[in-house]
């Protein structure tokens, strides 16, 4: 009697582990698929010298020597460590200024043509791309003789 019971038993149990094999089995599949399908979704190709879109800060260099931006005269500028912002600078002056991302002693000293910024220019926009990926301090403004103590100002850079 024991023995019919179990045999019963273990008649009636038997489908079970298969179907729950076949379930991991379709499971892992789909999971397979998906893996693929996002990995080739989330892998654009690289184009080489072309700088990742990231924030734009829009800014204007005034004939009144300053800095504005969406006018109004601005002091600091707030970034993201790590991200990647697109400056456009316009200079509506009709006289050449410039505009560089420095130290605020490199900005006061000379060789500003190698740092990163636009080098001076009398109208229209400018674009240059820079990334925060140091902790600071950064500065920027217009390194023209007698334009930096006046255009001027700082990076906040938050994490
Ligand atoms: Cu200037």
């Amino acid at each position: 009697m024991v023995a019919v019971r179990d045999t019963i038993r273990m008649y009636t149990r038997r489908p079970r582990p298969r179907r729950a094999l076949t379930v991991i089995v379709a499971i892992a599949v789909v999971a397979l698929l998906a893996a693929c399908g996002g990995a080739t979704a989330a892998t654009p190709t690289p184009v080489t010298g072309t700088p990742i879109p990231g924030e734009v800060i829009e800014l204007e260099l005034t004939g009144a020597l300053k800095i504005e931006q969406a006018g109004q005269q601005v002091a600091s500028i707030t970034v993201k460590k790590g991200e990647t912002y697109t400056f456009r600078i316009k200079n509506t002056a009709g006289y050449d200024h410039d505009f560089h991302v420095a130290t605020d002693e490199e900005l006061k000293g000379g060789g500003h043509e190698h740092m990163a910024g636009v080098l001076p220019f009398s109208s229209g926009t400018k674009e240059f791309t820079y990334t925060f990926d140091a902790d600071g301090p950064l500065a920027f403004g217009c390194t023209l003789p007698g334009h930096y103590s006046v255009m001027k100002g700082t990076f906040t850079i938050v994490p």
